[in-house]
């Protein structure tokens, strides 16, 4: 068969372009995809919940391919091989209750997983605003991230959205730019981002799973995000904590979609 290279151009720019615009009105917008992001679109996307995921880089799975100091092993808890067993990424016990998983098996197969489940990936897209109605965030703004990396002043553009997923990670930067434009007191105890504090992995674990609910109306915080939202610690590279998180935001915003 002769290949045609303008054929191959058109079926990249059709095809893309649909999914984009299917992607206009979501009920979930997630933020940002490292494990508990992904976690969190998989389950969404599997409830039969239209979502789609934008993250800034190129891959996808944020801080879960490097382990811990680039030994590319990731830890997890009991609670949470459950999770990884579901999804088929294997698990192999070290001592009772530790678990350890390849990292780069852990990415591509939650990653996966998602996909199949039907959640959409927009790689190379930043959010860089939201959008406002009323006192409830209704929308993300987005751009290419070659745009904001590369300083141009280039107008982005609008998805509207139920709810968002903010999983941006240690910067939450949704919950900034909420922060800074948004002249509204933010559902933690001081009104504000409480900020992320060192390491203290298992209290750092338990409070992720507490600090994963909303956090501005229309808005949820989960992973590293809702610890730096609610002021809670670090925990390193024990990863149970994101898989619960990304699980718990999914279930509590398909309960409310219903
Ligand atoms: O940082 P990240 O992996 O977030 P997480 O799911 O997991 C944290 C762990 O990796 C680790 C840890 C616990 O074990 O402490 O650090 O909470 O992934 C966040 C993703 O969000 C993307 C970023 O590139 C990364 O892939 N991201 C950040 N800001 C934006 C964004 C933005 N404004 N727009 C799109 N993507």
């Amino acid at each position: 068969m002769a290949l045609d290279e303008i054929t191959i151009s058109r079926a990249i720019i059709e095809t893309y372009t649909r999914k984009l615009l299917d992607c206009l009105e979501l009920d979930v917008a997630v933020c940002g995809a490292g494990p508990s992001g992904m976690v969190a679109a998989y389950y969404l996307a599997r409830a039969g919940k239209k979502t789609a995921v934008f993250e800034r880089k190129l891959s996808v799975g944020g801080g879960m391919w490097g382990g811990g100091m680039m030994f590319n092993e990731i830890v997890i808890q009991e609670e949470a091989k459950e999770i990884l067993d579901e999804l088929g990424v294997r698990t192999r016990e070290y001592e009772p209750g530790y678990y350890t998983a390849d990292s780069v098996e852990a990415v591509c197969t939650i990653g996966s997983k998602a996909c199949l489940a039907g959640a959409r990936f927009f790689n190379l897209v930043s959010v860089e605003d939201v959008m406002i109605r009323e006192n409830r965030v209704t929308g993300l703004v987005i751009n290419w991230s070659a745009v904001d990396t590369s300083g141009l002043h280039v107008d982005p553009l609008t998805v509207r959205t139920n709810y968002v997923v903010e999983s941006t990670g240690h910067p939450v930067e949704v919950m900034q730019v909420i922060q800074r434009k948004i002249d509204a007191l933010l559902n933690t105890p001081s009104g504000s981002l409480e900020g992320e504090k060192s390491m203290w992995a298992e209290k750092a674990e338990i409070s992720t799973l507490e600090n994963t609910r909303e956090a501005f109306p229309g808005v949820y915080v989960c992973g590293m995000s809702a610890n730096a939202t609610f002021g809670s610690f670090r925990m390193g590279p024990i990863f149970g904590g994101m898989l619960m998180s990304g699980r718990k935001v999914a279930s509590s915003i398909i309960e409310k979609l219903g």
